[in-house]
């Protein structure tokens, strides 16, 4: 296929455009919608409801082994709006993994950075570069790029997360790299708590020693656990009298997002309460851990359940209301925003 022809009424100019498009050229001229007054967005707001995601990841479970198609059960949020593409935004992928009691997901590792927040149960631990990260209902778990992760079920019940990644941003720059996991047996550490925590994981900004020496690009606490978001919720929301609040997890090191591509909030919001309304360069995907209410995305409303999965795209004006208490998880793709300079935010009017 070569480039776009144009034609004119003028003979000399057809025979410009048509050289033009022999030499793969393009008159910028004659191209439009180059450059919009505002974000020319396709991805389009959208809701996964929960209960159909885990009725189809338990029916996968029934019929689908786990040694298919990438070694990993994991149904992918596909945007209605990204033509078939498995993302649930356009720089986000976000998906459901389901894992019943006894398997195994082998190890690999990859380029495209993963995270874990998880739905429901216990039971998994995940090895992440060799360290045991055991995984529960609202816990968050990092899979930064390039680390080696498996996932053991070594419960009696099946487990449920999302898992999302910063794959599509990894794809548009071309630097997706794939490896299967050590295929000699290596020592399966199975430790109740993982090194990452024992080192980093004492809140309270108690570091150790060393950790000013080694500068990763990514948080070295791979395990953020539900009880200790749920207090920092419950704290900082008795701080501020508001209804509502959002933590921002953290890299204990540097205070700065958890991995270089991705933010990780969560927020609460009490009975009767709502976020602020705003719009906001770049996408993000919600995942409700617990509570209802209602969802509001770029002039669209949905009901609140658990495990309900909401794409919310670039300059959309959104808040959240909560009915009973409402949580929400959050990843958006903010820090590669900022780092770009292209972070924009502002309120929006909506009510
Ligand atoms: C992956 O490695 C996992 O390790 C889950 O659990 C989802 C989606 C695309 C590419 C790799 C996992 C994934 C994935």
């Amino acid at each position: 296929m070569g480039t776009l022809r144009f034609s004119d009424d003028d003979t000399d100019l057809d025979l410009l455009y048509a050289d033009l498009a022999e030499q793969d050229l393009q008159p910028l001229w004659r191209l439009q919608g180059l450059l919009t007054r505002q974000p020319r967005v396709r991805a389009v707001p959208y809701r996964w409801p929960g209960k159909q995601l885990r009725a189809l990841g338990e029916r996968s479970g029934r019929l689908v082994g786990i040694d298919r198609g990438g070694d990993r059960r994991v149904l992918a949020c596909c945007n209605p709006g990204l033509d078939g593409a498995p993302y649930a935004v356009p720089t986000l992928w976000a998906a459901v993994q389901y894992l019943g009691p006894g398997e195994l997901a082998p190890a690999h590792r990859h380029t495209p950075a993963a995270l874990r927040f998880i739905l429901e149960g216990s039971g998994v631990w995940t090895l992440v570069d060799g360290d045991p990260l055991a995984m529960a209902a609202g816990d968050l778990i990092l899979t930064p790029s390039w680390t080696f992760h498996e996932h053991h079920n070594a419960g009696n019940t099946p487990m449920l997360w999302m898992d999302v990644l910063d794959l599509p941003v990894v794809a548009a720059l071309d630097a997706v790299f794939f490896e299967e996991g050590p295929s000699e047996e290596v020592e399966r550490r199975t430790d109740p708590v993982s090194r990452s925590e024992q080192w980093y994981g004492s809140g309270a900004g108690l570091l150790p020693r060393s950790a000013q020496r080694s500068a990763p690009r990514h948080s070295p606490l791979l395990a953020y656990r539900w009880a200790d978001t749920d207090r920092a919720l419950d704290r900082q929301l008795e701080a501020t009298g508001e209804r509502t609040v959002t933590i921002v997890y953290s890299d204990p090191t540097r205070g700065t997002d958890v991995m270089p591509t991705m933010r990780c909030e969560m927020t609460r919001v009490r009975p009767g309460g709502s976020t602020p309304a705003v719009r906001q360069t770049g996408s993000r995907v919600l995942c409700v851990f617990r509570g209802s209410g209602t969802a509001h995305i770029g002039g669209q409303s949905w009901p609140l359940e658990p495990g309900d999965i909401l794409a919310v795209p670039s300059w959309a004006a959104w808040h959240l209301e909560a009915d009973e208490q409402l949580d929400v998880f959050s990843t958006s793709d903010a820090p590669v925003l900022e780092a770009l300079g292209l972070w924009r935010e502002e309120p929006a009017d909506v009510r």
